[in-house]
């Protein structure tokens, strides 16, 4: 590996982080990026039909309404204060005003203890196992070590799933057999941690048990579990969201922060879906710290979240064109 980084590597490090957010997140830019593009990258006049159009590219790409109506206000605002005085001014705006909104949320992802004790919750399918594999796989290359535990012990399929993943990272796994309580085994999980000393234990959780409620009541359960044992664990609480599911992602982040509290999200499926844009949506609700979002399905496609290539890549700053 280099020892220095010269700026032209530097610059060409960051192009190739661009081009390659600008693939995983194509689905995105096309419903969005090129939409908003065409309707401000031709020479219509700024008027309200074209401010109409705007904001349904903006809704349409999931941005909700509430992002959507913030976004429109300030842009309204700044066309009557003569801010803004063309359709290419109107562009670069919109791209000012997404970046300051997701900007908070780019949050380097916080190990301050040791073992740091990560409580991944989710609905099912919303990518959990999947995300604690590629991040176990991720922490084992920066040299760090990592203890899994299989808190999901309502399906035997999810046992095994997280068991695979710990042979992909090389590392070992706290399991019980399918139906035992999920508490017992991350109690477990968090006693071996110590005694192993490891860096981080990443606990996976159930997305489904026979009732809603019963699924919060199990992670309620788990979290007071862990802090009998040490008073500050679980560390982090992280909500891993599909991407793909669009305005569905804010309620699901309501309820686990009702029912347990939630330190930082992982959005994932990013790849493949044209709603993208419920992160700015995520983004202006809550302000949670966005620690990684998911790309594809192998060990490397886990990102940490990154601002200025996320706008570049939903809505690029070559996308409008005057003389089109
Ligand atoms: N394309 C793509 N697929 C993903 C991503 N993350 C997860 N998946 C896929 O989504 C599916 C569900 O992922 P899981 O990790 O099993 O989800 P889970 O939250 O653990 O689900 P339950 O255990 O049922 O609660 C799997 O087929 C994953 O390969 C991603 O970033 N991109
Ligand atoms: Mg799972």
């Amino acid at each position: 590996m280099a020892l220095f980084r010269t700026a032209a590597s530097d610059e060409g490090a960051k192009r190739g982080l661009f081009t390659q957010w600008g693939e995983r997140l194509a689905a995105t830019r096309r419903a969005f990026g090129t939409r908003v593009g065409g309707l401000l990258g031709g020479r219509r006049t700024l008027d309200a039909a074209l401010l109409e159009d705007l904001e349904t590219a903006l809704l349409t790409a999931d941005l909700g309404v509430d992002t959507t109506t913030a976004v429109m206000t300030d842009i309204t605002k700044r066309i009557t204060r003569k801010e803004l005085g063309d359709t290419g001014a109107v562009y670069a705006a919109l791209r000012a005003i997404l970046y300051d909104i997701v900007r908070p949320c780019e949050q380097p992802w916080p190990i301050t203890h040791r073992p740091e004790v990560v409580l991944m919750i989710g609905v099912n399918g919303a990518g959990k196992t999947t995300t604690i594999g590629k991040l176990a796989v991720r922490l084992r290359g920066e040299g760090r070590t990592v203890l899994l535990a299989a808190g999901d012990t309502f399906r035997a399929a999810a046992i095994e799933q997280l068991g695979e993943w710990a042979r992909r990272a090389d590392v070992a796994v706290i399991s019980q057999p399918r139906g035992a309580d999920a508490a017992a085994v991350a109690h477990d999980a968090l006693q071996a941690a110590r005694a192993r000393a490891v860096d981080v234990l990443l606990i996976d959780t159930a997305g489904r048990l026979h009732t809603q409620t019963g699924l919060m009541d199990e992670l309620a359960k788990i979290k007071r579990t862990l802090a009998r044992l040490e008073a500050q664990a679980p560390h982090q609480i992280i909500v891993t969201l599909d991407g793909g599911i669009g305005q569905n992602a804010l309620a699901q982040v309501e309820q686990f922060h009702k029912a347990v509290g939630v330190t930082g999200l992982c959005i994932t499926k990013l790849d493949g879906t044209a709603k993208g844009g419920v992160v700015f949506a995520l983004a202006k609700r809550y302000a949670l710290p966005i620690y990684f979002v998911g790309v594809g399905e192998s060990a490397d496609d886990l990102r940490p979240f990154d601002a200025r290539s996320f706008v570049d890549a939903v809505l690029p700053a070559e996308g409008h064109d005057d003389r089109t």
